[in-house]
């Protein structure tokens, strides 16, 4: 099922259109340049009018977001911002709601808004830039950060166990969960658009190169030479296959977790096949671990995608349900109404 966009687009719209055209304040360089571009380019292709955006941001580099597209939008408080998407969605069903957030942002003081914000599946669409740092405030470490980070807040290393975020979308059962890298502008934009056109919250975690402060953290994902070794692409169907001539795959070892095998070695049958819409969640699960030992390719593409009641729907429904048949609500009588006493 796909989101319903209020009206037709009369206009064909450009990537020029949601260009805000003012300075941006970010880096030269900054991967953030990579994902407002790839936004703006994919916007004009989906079934929505340009005042039908609106992005909200919470505070980060990334979380400048909003000013620099031509839409509709709120720059608001730190970690905060799906609490607030999620009121604008379900007063305005009919828009199309973006959050743009860090992984400080959304992952530190947002955690808690993160993760009931997917547990309610309200139809929003969450993009956190994953720099694994504190970009704004000068390079402390993050959630996502690696043990042993050395940062100006963790001089000795940080000694904290890092989020997966992906991992972490998982377990409050998101509905649609996918991972980019910012560098890879075509998949980046097939991604949003199937983002966009879920209905119930999407959230893809977007591999974001912070170059002042945390550069290169992966380049092990963009570099030419050692790209196809260490990603995995997922596609619904597809068996799970890396290497530069795709000469690899992924089968399950008799204790039911991820091996690397030559397809040559043992057919292509064998290979386990993507199934995005699988209902059982440990399959994602298990695919969102893949890459953290070094061992395995990190996959990217759409983990999960499945379908649960959106928040805004079944709010709605509820207040009409509620309301009586017919009748005017008069204040008064509800006011004393049920548990109201009279003190004498
Ligand atoms: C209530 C509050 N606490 C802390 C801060 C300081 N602060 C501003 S941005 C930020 C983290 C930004 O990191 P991230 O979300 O990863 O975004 P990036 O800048 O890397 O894009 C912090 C801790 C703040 N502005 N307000
Ligand atoms: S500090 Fe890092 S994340 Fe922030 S604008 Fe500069 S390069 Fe980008």
């Amino acid at each position: 099922m796909t989101s319903t966009a209020t009206t037709d687009t009369p206009v064909k719209l450009t990537k020029k259109d949601f260009d805000a055209g003012i300075d941006v304040r970010w880096c030269p360089g900054c991967g953030d340049f990579a994902i407002l571009a790839a936004v703006q380019r994919t916007l004009p292709e989906l079934p929505y009018k340009k005042e039908d955006y609106v992005f909200v941001s919470g505070i980060g580099c990334s979380s400048r977001f909003p000013y620099y597209m031509a839409t509709y939008g709120f720059h608001t408080i730190h970690g905060r911002a799906p609490a607030i998407a999620m009121g604008v969605k379900a007063t305005r069903p009919e828009l199309s709601v973006w959050v743009a957030t860090g992984d400080g942002d959304a992952l530190s003081i947002g955690g808690n808004h993160f993760i009931h914000t997917l547990r309610r599946n309200p139809d929003i669409n969450i993009l956190l830039f994953n720099n694994r740092i504190y970009g704004l405030t000068k390079g402390q470490y993050s959630p996502t950060s690696e043990t042993g980070k050395k940062t100006k807040s963790s001089p000795l290393g940080s000694i904290d166990h890092p989020f997966n975020p992906v991992s972490v979308a998982l377990g409050a059962e998101g509905t649609f969960i996918a991972r980019v890298v910012d560098r890879d502008a075509k998949h980046v934009s097939e991604i949003l658009k199937a983002a966009a056109l879920h209905k119930g919250t999407s959230f893809m975690e977007i591999y974001q190169n912070c170059l002042i402060f945390n550069d290169g953290a992966y380049n092990h994902m963009t570099e030419r030479s050692v790209k196809a070794e260490n990603v995995l692409y997922l596609e619904e169907g597809k068996p799970l296959l890396f290497g530069e001539k795709n000469e690899k795959g992924i089968v399950l070892d008799e204790l039911g977790q991820p091996k690397a095998v030559r397809v040559e070695d043992v057919g292509i049958d064998a290979i386990l096949k993507h199934d995005p819409k699988s209902p059982d969640p440990s399959y994602a699960f298990m695919l969102s671990r893949m890459g953290l030992d070094g061992v395995l390719p990190t996959p990217v593409g759409i983990f999960r995608a499945v379908e649960r009641p959106t928040y805004e729907d079944m709010l709605h429904k509820q207040i009409a349900d509620a309301k009586p048949d017919g009748k005017k609500a008069d204040l008064h009588d509800l006011l004393t109404s049920g548990s109201s006493w009279t003190i004498s």
